[in-house]
């Protein structure tokens, strides 16, 4: 069993993002035996979705996490909602900024997440991270992947969706050191107890076939 955890590479002109940094850390652990795979998408509206199909295809995953880095934000993000809007404020990585554009033509205006969302944002805060829901994942390619995921896996049964991290301590050191910002080791955990919780609500643990006889 396969969890598909995707991170983006650096954009607007930054030297790390925390969503790689966080998938990469996580990738090949086992987590209610499930594997973590991570993947790396473009920060791009032409590549990045096409990078996510095919993930999704080879690892035919039963969980899908899409991280990103949202500056400014002083919590682990959790995303309700994906909006079918593609509104760029700056430029993606090809130099791109499409405005006022649907993310797929003739398809719905939204989709939600299909997260245990509360639960996460009620373990990681009990865990002693800060989290919190979020109503928008904002019109750039964040948000695109967001959509192209909840579209292609409606119906499927794979729980999916997207989390916003903070900046990482650095980033906000050299940018501008009044951001707020959670450092990495935090915000691995942070996301590792994200997918448990999933899993968990799920069955998964107890769908392990080494751990179907009861022992009490
Ligand atoms: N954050 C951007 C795109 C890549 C990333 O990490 C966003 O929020 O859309």
């Amino acid at each position: 069993m396969n969890i598909l955890l995707t991170g983006f590479e650096p954009f607007g002109g930054e030297a790390i993002n925390p969503s790689w940094e966080v998938a990469r850390a996580l990738d090949g652990q086992v987590i209610a035996s499930a594997t973590v795979q991570a993947r790396c998408l473009p920060t791009s509206f032409g590549g990045a979705p096409e990078a996510l199909v095919r993930a999704l295809a080879e690892l035919r995953p039963v969980l899908v996490v899409a991280l990103g880095q949202a500056s400014g934000r002083s919590e682990v993000s959790i995303e309700r909602v994906a909006v079918n809007l593609i509104d760029a404020r700056i430029a993606d990585n090809d130099g791109q900024r499409p405005q006022d554009v649907p993310v797929r033509a003739d398809a719905p205006a939204a989709y939600f997440s299909t997260l245990p969302i509360k639960a996460m944002r009620d373990a990681l805060r009990a865990a002693g991270h800060p989290a919190g829901l979020s109503l928008s994942a904002g019109a750039f390619v964040c948000n695109q992947v967001f959509y192209e995921l909840q579209h292609r896996l409606a119906g499927q049964g794979v729980p999916s969706g997207f989390i916003h991290l903070p900046a990482l301590p650095e980033q906000a050191a050299r940018t501008q050191p009044t951001m707020p910002s959670m450092g990495l080791a935090a915000q691995i955990d942070a996301i590792r107890l994200a997918l448990a919780v999933t899993l968990a609500g799920e069955g998964a643990v107890a769908a392990r076939p080494d751990e179907g006889a009861p022992t009490s």
